[in-house]
């Protein structure tokens, strides 16, 4: 078949002008479209074209997606799919390559009854990618023949070529993110092998490769057991309650239910939930359904053992939480995305389908596998009784605070009673935390010194934890409670500062203390009140030039400045406590001089995967990190 081409942009037409329009409106809001021109947003173009790619898989026809970074940060994906179609469009009588590219959701539907499913968080599209792209090739090889089109800044400057010979099928698409649009469009190869690892487990058999040409350093991932697989590598430095974990797929009314989870001897529980490959990290209707099905099943199952006596009360949801480690992940036609960032799943539909196959399914699980019943039901009930215990100790830890000697005698609180304008410095030692309260601002800024170790969460009952004497201190400082009681309209400061020494050990002091706000009181992160103090390596001086160095780098300028680096006298601090109380003022607290990074809660299945590292069971790879990263600890972004 002959196509003939007019050139719309050239001329003018009308549907052209509706290109420029749609592409103007991306350009000058790309807010609107990629959440933001941060490094989020350059991510999120990345992941746009991978999800294209990704449907492709889904529908069956590809099975290989591969990524490139280029040292010019231009990016390559590359699938073994059909190839977007390039017949004329009943749209405009364009290529339908050319519409997908240049009209906002047009890559929508897939086709008579199959459903577009990934489509990333905002599911808008590769004519946002392109619009968004200094410039954008796509290569298209389809039934034997390849063509292939270019466009700058959304704007197609050449025709779909004529065709030659290809010895490849797919499609392939080439941009360079536009420097007029993102702030800094450097990748991190990180961000991008946890979504690529993400997917990898989400789609059995589909093989993500990475290569960075930057580094050279390239990554496959390929998982054929799917999410069964996605669990066990979670609970990898965990010891299981039993062998595999339990798997359970379904489809019902055109929506496809998949689960698979696992019990563990932690105390801790990883539950990990989708729609249609995007993370809900606010949950939904979904997980309500599992949660239901899976507290409805191993109550029968209990009760049925003898494993749960008839007087005693039901197991609720709570309670079988601890040690949970769980995959679930849903496929339905027209997702409805709700809350703060648009992660929780609202199709109230899904919660009874997801429900009634759980149900089913794990019924049949247990008869085929009795012998995984008992340990998770003896899990559940002692989560129960230390639950319970908990309840106890947290009354105990309230009453506290609401006693007349309410405030912990180590916190040396500031006189501003204003909770948006004071700050609570939790600083490591007594010695620093006696030059911190020398040299703070008493109005605004609050000390509270911590003596030793905290307690590492990961590893600890809720109880035993709410004894540990620090962590009382904490709770009742902050005075906004914890857990299901946390109020964030109690709380006394709304800028907590971490403060510790800048070694490895201070690294693992603020790790746990981290840990234990995420775990515990994550409102803090998510609203933006938790802090790490930044405190100088370095104190470099030049007759009477006085500087502070925070880097290594920073300290070599400053020598290198000096016009004579032999008369250049260099400190360097092993701790806050060899500061004195003006010193510390002056590079560490004062707001005008001081860094504070602020602790950001992005993605809790990344969150996790440091945490776990961090305070997992398994020493190696833990000491591992923390030195390896202990310099970029102070910057985790959590
Ligand atoms: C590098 C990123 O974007 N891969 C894609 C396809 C395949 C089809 C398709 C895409 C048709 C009507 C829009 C082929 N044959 N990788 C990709 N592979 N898009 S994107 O169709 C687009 C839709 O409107 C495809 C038959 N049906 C669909």
């Amino acid at each position: 078949m002959e196509i003939t081409n007019t050139s719309p942009l050239k001329e003018y037409g009308a549907d052209s002008i509706k290109v420029l329009e749609g592409l103007e409106a991306v350009r000058k809001r790309p807010g609107m479209y990629i959440g933001d021109t941060s490094t989020r947003g350059l991510h999120h173009l990345v992941y746009e074209v991978v999800d294209n790619a990704v449907d492709e898989a889904m529908a069956g026809f590809c099975d290989k997606i591969q990524v490139t970074i280029h040292r010019d940060e231009s990016i390559t994906v590359q699938d073994n799919g059909r190839g977007i179609p390039t017949d004329p469009h009943p749209y405009n009588g364009r290529p339908t390559s050319e519409v997908v590219l240049t009209i906002l959701h047009a890559g929508g539907k897939f086709g008579e009854g199959a459903y577009k499913v990934s489509g990333g968080l905002h599911g808008v599209g590769v004519s946002v990618v392109n619009a968004l792209s200094e410039w954008l090739v796509v290569t298209i090889a389809r039934d034997g023949i390849e063509r292939t089109q270019r466009f700058e800044r959304g704007i197609p400057v050449t025709e779909l070529s004529e065709g030659v010979q290809a010895d490849w099928q797919g499609t392939r698409i080439d941009y360079l993110p536009d420097k007029e649009i993102f702030e800094d469009v450097h990748h991190s190869l990180d961000t991008l092998k946890s979504r690529f690892k993400e997917l990898a487990f989400l789609n059995p058999g589909l093989t993500i490769s990475v290569n960075d040409e930057r580094t050279n350093e390239s990554r496959e991932y390929f998982f054929k057991g799917g999410i069964g697989a996605f669990v066990k590598y979670i609970d990898r430095d965990r010891t299981p309650l039993f062998p595999e974990p339990v798997v359970i797929s379904g489809t019902r009314d055109n929506v496809s239910v998949d689960v698979a989870f696992e019990y563990n001897d932690g105390y801790q529980e990883h539950v990990y939930s989708y729609a249609n490959l995007i993370h809900t990290i606010e949950g939904g209707t979904h997980l309500v359904g599992l949660r239901s099905a899976l507290t409805r099943v191993i109550n029968e199952a209990a009760r049925a053992g003898k494993l749960l006596r008839d007087k005693e009360d039901n197991l609720t949801g709570e309670d079988l939480k601890e040690g949970l480690t769980c995959i679930l992940s849903v496929k339905l036609s027209e997702p409805q995305f709700e809350g703060q960032t648009k992660t929780r799943l609202g199709n109230s539909e899904v919660r009874g389908i997801v429900d009634s196959i759980v149900y089913e399914g794990l019924n049949s699980e247990f008869e085929l596998r009795p012998e995984i019943v008992r340990p998770i039901a003896e899990k559940a009930i002692r989560a129960r009784r230390a639950r319970e215990a908990a309840k106890k100790a947290r009354e105990l830890v309230r009453k506290g605070a609401m006693s007349g000697m309410s405030l912990p005698g180590k916190l040396a609180d500031c006189s501003s009673k204003k909770a948006e304008n004071t700050e609570l410095y939790i600083v490591e030692g007594d010695s620093a935390g006696g030059s911190a309260k020398q040299g703070r601002d008493r109005k605004f800024q609050a000390i509270l010194p911590l003596r030793g170790k905290i307690l590492n969460v990961e590893k600890a009952h809720m109880d035993r934890m709410l004894a540990n004497r620090e962590i009382q201190t904490i709770i009742t400082a902050l005075g906004c409670g914890i857990g299901n009681e946390f109020d964030a309209s109690k709380l006394r400061y709304h800028k907590i500062i971490i403060m510790t020494d800048a070694d490895v050990d201070g690294a693992h002091i603020s790790t746990l203390l981290l840990t234990f706000f995420y775990r515990h009181m994550p409102e803090l992160l998510s609203q933006g009140y938790l802090y790490l103090a930044q405190p100088p390596l370095y104190r470099v001086q030049y007759g009477k030039n006085i500087n502070y160095c925070y880097t290594d780098k920073e300290l070599r300028e400053h020598i290198d400045k000096a016009p004579d680096p032999s008369k250049v006298s260099v400190q360097r601090y092993k701790g806050l406590g060899e500061m004195n109380p003006e010193q510390l003022w002056e590079t560490t607290m004062d707001p005008a001089n001081r860094i504070l990074k602020q602790v950001e809660l992005d993605d809790n299945f990344l969150a996790d995967e440091y945490f776990d590292i961090l305070m997992g069971e398994k020493v190696e790879p833990r000491r591992d990190f923390i030195i390896a990263h202990a310099h970029e600890v102070k910057n985790l972004d959590v």
